[in-house]
């Protein structure tokens, strides 16, 4: 039963092999599988595979009031990357992950509701840092609660070694996973996160 493997590069970063089997009568049988080069070795993805085709996923990172501030704002707190610098990184891995991404920031709290609900029926998940509105906007939470696909929160900043008020979280409420104090790697592992769910 030879299984001779052929190795192609596709534009989009994902690989793939292509499997040749001898039917009984002298045509091949091939079947093909792909992977993420990020997925774990051996870790076949056939739904990448399947969606290669068809648009990739839409992940909204979005972010809260001051983030357009990043680099500049507390660099001992929130390091000196700029928020151009993290949309840069977290294109870098969508494009590796196979996922496309809206990147968004405002300082308005009405503004990140409309794009919360803008994101359903649209985006396969969210990454979404609050920033301040985390610990007071239960808007915020509500918006979150009428999009099913999965949310991350990420905070660049350890919020549970600072004051006691930012210790309590709305978004926490609906959040499926919570990143905090792990800088702006933070945003990468959260779309990592996404990638496999
Ligand atoms: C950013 C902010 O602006 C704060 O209001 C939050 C968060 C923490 C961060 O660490 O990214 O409390």
């Amino acid at each position: 039963n030879m299984r001779p493997s052929i190795r192609l590069s596709s534009p989009d970063a994902l690989s793939a092999i292509l499997y040749g089997g001898q039917s009984s009568g002298s045509t091949p049988r091939w079947s093909i599988r792909a992977w993420s080069p990020l997925d774990r070795p051996g870790q076949l993805c056939y739904a990448r595979c399947m969606s290669q085709s068809a648009s990739p996923p839409l992940v909204a990172v979005l972010n809260g009031p001051n983030m357009n501030m990043l680099g500049l704002r507390q660099p001992h707190l929130y390091g000196s990357a700029t928020l151009d610098d993290v949309e840069q990184l977290c294109a870098e891995t969508a494009d590796q992950l196979g996922l496309a991404i809206d990147f968004r920031q405002t300082n308005g709290e009405g503004e990140l509701v409309s794009w919360v609900q803008e994101c359903r029926g649209r985006a396969q998940g969210i990454v979404i840092n609050p920033a301040a509105f985390t610990h007071t906007s239960v808007a915020i939470l509500d918006a979150l609660n009428t999009f099913e696909p999965p949310v991350i929160e990420v905070h660049i900043s350890n919020v549970h070694k600072r004051e006691e008020f930012r210790h309590r979280s709305y978004v926490s409420l609906r959040a499926d996973g919570v990143i905090a104090g792990l800088g702006t790697q933070g945003y990468t592992l959260a779309l990592r996160r996404l990638a496999h769910l």
